[in-house]
């Protein structure tokens, strides 16, 4: 049987566009599906005031091309969504991606061929292919997260989602504005937001903690310098669990003295950015030791709200670094302003949104224009929003009733010939996104190109080797206090979704390390057939 293509990839987002681009290097036939009218998958979509990557823009960025490296010039230490997808988009051009990219069109349904060893692969658009491999770029928060609340339909102005924001924008310019959570993307636009509105009301379900980014222009001096040591800076990331060039200090904050701990987080926090979980190595691994850092958040906020009340609603009660950090920009000064309030919805979930707001705590609030920034059905939603059916037509969401099961967060039994890049069981969201990426499509790229050296033209994961790396995964998280709040890693803000640490934790060094030695060991874990 002739097939289409011998690869189909899914998503035209970071991993995507380098899948495209690498499998094309090595003389596959490939085509791209992508739901957007343009590349860029995340940073497409997020569009809204004040969306920015909170790892430093030499950071998150792409390492195959050293001219790419080179030519591109970052603007500010922590790039906007414009300037990230205005990136995005040189790279397209600039590898000539586009002719092979499909845009506007989402892949519905996945189906593997057993007697053909071979996906059909379907799209809202009519398409109908047949690839030897599909590899999903998806993204880890690309599926949206509209909460249920009661009577969302019914209000009359408009209704944003920080995730699908409107690409021409949003003026809010005398309005009064309503928003819904108070995670990362929250902590980033409403400071934005109270700058246009005439009110704005923020329901916030669980604090969150937070440190300032000290965003700047880049300084040209220190770009020519980390563009003449790129690879040396390349090299220190990838040594690191997060894979970021930041340093850790391997000393525990309780076996520090109060005086000396206090120093680190300091000048750490005047530093800005992620790396202040990075102030001392036991910070998820003891209570006690994560509370010194939860406890100098809490000074801080309380150094700048001005209103001691509303200081103590805004301080996160849970382990600082258990949800994901967020990095923001004059947060908690937004909220000294008089035409910005707080309203806690932790008691009890707001009760409907009505025609004119939304009740809760048995008031009624009203407001022209309601903000969802209620996140994503994180890492494995937007993957079950396409029917994959592997071996005996068994979907992955039936694979997935008990939680994600993959081998290395790369392949699953039972779906022979399908990828998933930064899947769940991989370091993904717990790591710079962009070198895990990069991990990643060159291990898929060099798989498939392992498959055709050898004449095969199908590899399956083992059931053993799934179940002994799933064991592994959790056993990591269950060492760590990061399993022990509701955050999306474990799937807590989705009512009905199974409860299970989906990224692996063990870290970016030890993650590479696994995925080599079983391409050493002639593909440790996984059987082909021809
Ligand atoms: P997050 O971090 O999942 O934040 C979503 C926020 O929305 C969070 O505060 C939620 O409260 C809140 N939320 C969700 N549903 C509701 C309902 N029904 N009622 C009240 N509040 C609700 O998403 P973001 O987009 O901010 O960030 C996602 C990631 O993107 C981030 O971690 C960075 O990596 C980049 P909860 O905490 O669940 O109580």
């Amino acid at each position: 049987m002739s097939l289409d293509f011998d690869v189909v990839v899914i998503g035209a987002g970071f991993g995507g566009m380098y899948m495209l681009h690498r499998l094309r290097l090595k003389g596959f036939k490939v085509q791209v599906f992508e739901t957007g009218k343009g590349v860029g998958g995340t940073w497409y979509w997020n569009r809204y005031p004040g969306a920015r990557c909170d790892v430093e823009s030499v950071q998150y960025s792409y390492q195959f091309s050293p001219e790419l490296q080179q030519e591109w010039e970052w603007t500010e230490r922590y790039a906007t969504q414009p300037e990230i997808l205005r990136y995005a988009n040189h790279v397209a051009d600039r590898f000539d991606l586009r002719r092979d990219i499909k845009f506007e069109t989402r892949v519905t349904k996945a189906t593997f061929d057993e007697g053909a060893h071979a996906w059909t692969v379907e799209t809202d658009k009519g398409d109908r292919v047949t690839a030897r491999f599909v590899v999903t770029a998806l993204g880890c928060l690309s599926s949206p997260n509209t909460p249920r609340i009661p009577g969302l339909a019914d209000f009359k102005g408009p209704t944003y989602h920080t995730g699908n924001w409107p690409h021409e924008g949003v003026d809010f310019t005398g309005k009064t504005v309503g928003v819904i959570g108070t995670g990362s993307s929250a902590i980033q636009s409403i400071p934005m937001i109270a700058r246009q509105a005439s009110h704005v009301t923020v329901f916030q379900r669980t604090a969150n903690y937070t440190v300032p980014a000290h965003n700047k222009p880049l300084d040209p001096d220190h770009v020519r310098e980390v563009k003449a040591n790129y690879p040396a800076m390349r090299k220190r990331a990838k040594a690191t669990p997060p894979g970021i060039d930041f340093k850790i200090n391997m000393a525990s904050a309780m076996a520090t003295p109060e005086a000396e701990r206090q120093r680190e987080f300091q000048e750490r926090w005047d530093y800005g950015g992620l790396g202040f979980m990075a102030s001392f190595s036991d910070l998820l691994l003891n209570d006690e030791s994560n509370k010194t850092a939860a406890e100098f958040v809490h000074a801080k906020i309380r150094e700048v709200v001005k209103d001691p009340e509303l200081a103590d609603r805004l301080s996160p009660r849970n382990v600082i670094g258990c949800k994901r950090l967020c990095v923001d920009t004059g947060y908690w000064a937004t909220f000294n302003q008089p035409h910005v309030a707080l309203v806690d919805v932790s008691d009890q979930p707001i009760e409907r949104i009505t025609a004119e707001g939304l009740r809760a705590n048995g008031k009624d609030y009203t407001f022209d224009c309601l903000v969802l920034a209620t996140g994503f059905d994180a890492m494995t939603g937007a993957l079950l929003r396409i029917d994959i059916r592997g071996r005996d037509g068994r979907s992955l969401e039936e694979k997935w009733t008990e939680g994600p099961k993959t081998y290395l967060g790369l392949t699953m039994a039972g779906f022979p010939n399908l990828f998933t890049i930064t899947g769940p069981g991989s370091p993904s969201v717990l790591t710079n996104m962009l070198p895990s990426i990069e991990q990643h499509v060159e291990w898929i790229a060099d798989c498939i190109e392992y498959v055709r050296s050898r004449g095969a033209t199908l590899i399956e994961a083992s059931r053993d080797a799934e179940e002994a790396w799933v064991g592994h995964v959790g056993e990591a998280a269950g060492a760590t206090l990061r399993s022990s709040c509701s955050s999306w890693y474990i799937g807590a803000n989705i009512p009905g979704k199974p409860r299970v640490f989906m990224p692996y934790i063990g870290g970016f060094p030890a993650y590479i390390e696994r995925c080599e030695a079983v391409v050493k060991n002639g593909y440790e874990g996984f059987s082909l057939s021809f």
